[in-house]
């Protein structure tokens, strides 16, 4: 059996369980809230030196780091798969992969995302001046994505592949917030995609229990 380490809130979590989901694999998900106060257990820590989240089990084989997590799922178990024949696509794939760790998920989750619409929730007035100055870099990435998506309804695509599955839960938050909704429309195929990724039911049976 996998075993999948993580809370359903994350981002990165929801990237490894997509993939998952999309290759038709049972597993379960032991939660670990990263952000307790006391932090994750030691046991936990010697599994995972950074102490992030997710972290995969399968019998006695641990892996963390979510795009090795991916490829994994991909290729040591039966089910469709998630990554494109041709080396060009598949080098789109590890590009896109690359851009969301690199520069979406810091910009678009927590400078954006978290910023407008986690810390306000209880009250917390937004760091304008973050978010402000987040706007430039998200609009980079957005064109970015917008200029390697290669087909429909998926980015690389017929197929789903590891980019849809890593690209979706960053997007579908940065979607909530006001400026992330604004700006997905001068991005009208990514914002499309991401219409169509939401309604699978991969990604409906990884919604975390809150998300606005
Ligand atoms: N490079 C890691 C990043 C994972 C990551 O940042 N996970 C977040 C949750 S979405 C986390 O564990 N944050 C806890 C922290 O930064 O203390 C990966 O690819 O798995």
């Amino acid at each position: 059996m996998i075993e999948l380490f993580g809370a359903d809130y994350s981002v990165y979590v929801r990237s490894a369980r997509l993939a998952l989901e999309e290759k038709g694999l049972s597993y379960d998900l032991t939660p670990i809230d990263i952000f307790a106060s006391e932090g994750p257990s030691s046991e936990y820590q010697s599994l995972h030196p950074f102490g992030k989240i997710p972290l995969l089990k399968d019998g006695d084989f641990h892996l963390y780091e979510t795009t090795a997590i991916l490829r994994y799922v991909d290729e040591a178990f039966d089910g469709p798969t998630l990554q494109p024949a041709t080396p060009k696509l598949r080098a789109g794939m590890t590009q896109i992969l690359s851009i969301l760790d690199a520069y979406a998920y810091r910009t678009l989750v927590w400078d954006i995302y978290v910023e407008r619409v986690v810390k306000t929730r209880d009250g917390a007035p937004a760091d304008e001046v973050k978010i402000a100055s987040a706007l430039g870099p998200a609009r980079t990435v957005l064109a970015a994505l917008e200029t390697l998506i290669e087909g429909e309804p998926f980015l690389l695509g017929e197929l789903p592949s590891l980019a849809d599955c890593h690209a979706a839960p960053m997007l579908s938050l940065f979607e909530i917030a006001e400026e992330g909704d604004l700006l997905l429309k001068s991005t009208p195929r990514l914002a499309a995609w991401l219409s169509f990724f939401k309604s699978r039911a991969s990604f409906q049976a990884t919604a975390p229990v809150r998300t606005d």
